[in-house]
């Protein structure tokens, strides 16, 4: 669908002036859209995970973990498929209010493509480089969102996503490096023709909602506090969309429409993107394994 077939349907959650941000910016932050139930059940899930980490000695099909991972301080980056670690993730993703969101910003068609928990503890360590979604799972159209809740307040200091204002509608860039191996992130070169003085911060209290268009240049910022920031994050795609090479990291609910139908006729976006390895041969791991070691 294209924003002005979205925008035509009305609002179930949103305003439309938060709507028509989404798709002028290509993201938004918002806050008291979650009832408070919820967001206390996804932060008891989310200590209880990184508590069951102790126990676990290396990355595996959940967990990623940073390099200094241990039982004594334990170093989870990320949740992987978080909607097949708890049925409460997917109750969350398929089922509350939030897939309600997902459906003002990608029509009343929805489906389901990814999600998974984000940590970033406290150091310079973690910043997240700048990069777009899109390149990593290209869709047929440029309908997916990455729609995030942050689990805890994130001010400034806290490690926030950040996003670039606009460049949803520019280019989309090859996350290579000059030999060609996967980077996971914008080159140098290419960065210097976005216009970093258009980034805007994602802060906010916990419960905040964030939502990034796949093609929105965004980075996440280091987290200079000493406590840890989680930030859950699911996309969703208009119904119409088909992913055309395998998924990063697929999980049981790939694809599955949790609002309104399926699809009989796929939207053809002409733009051209660029096509990531086949995540099928080569693993995914996460975009931190992808931006510490490039893959070919
Ligand atoms: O967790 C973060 O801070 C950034 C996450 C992100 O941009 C991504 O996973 O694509």
């Amino acid at each position: 669908m294209t924003p002005d077939n979205i925008l035509a349907h009305p609002p179930r959650v949103l305003s439309q002036a938060q709507r028509g941000g989404y798709f002028e910016t290509g993201f938004f932050a918002a806050e008291g859209l979650i009832p408070a139930e919820w967001l206390r059940r996804l932060i008891a899930l989310s200590d209880r995970f990184i508590e069951d980490s102790r126990a676990v000695a290396a990355s595996n099909a959940a967990f990623d973990f940073g390099p200094t991972h241990c039982p004594e301080r334990p170093h989870v980056r990320r949740l992987r498929a978080l909607v097949d670690r708890h049925p409460d993730f997917w109750g969350f993703a398929a089922e509350s209010v939030f897939a309600d969101i997902a459906a003002d910003l990608v029509g009343p068609d929805v489906k389901f493509h990814s999600s998974k928990l984000n940590y970033k503890w406290p150091g310079a360590g973690e910043v997240v480089k700048w990069h777009q979604d899109i390149p990593a799972w290209p869709h047929t159209n440029y309908s997916p969102v990455t729609l995030g809740i942050y689990l805890c307040d994130v001010p400034p200091e806290q490690g926030p996503l950040t996003c670039v204002a606009g460049s949803h509608q520019g280019p989309i860039f090859v996350h290579r490096d000059d030999g060609g191996a996967w980077s996971g992130s914008i080159r140098d070169a290419d960065m210097a023709t976005v216009d970093l003085n258009r980034a805007q911060d994602l802060t906010g209290p916990a419960g905040t909602v964030i939502a990034i268009n796949c093609r929105t240049v965004h980075a996440s910022r280091a987290n200079f506090t000493d406590r840890v920031r989680p930030v859950a994050l699911f996309v969703y795609s208009s119904a119409d969309a088909f992913a055309w090479m395998p998924a990063p990291t697929p999980t049981t609910k790939t694809g599955a429409i949790v609002r309104g139908e399926p699809a009989r006729i796929a939207h053809l976006d002409p733009t051209p993107c660029p096509v990531p390895p086949d995540w099928s041969r080569h693993g995914y791991g996460s975009i931190f394994t992808a931006q510490d070691a490039e893959i070919g």
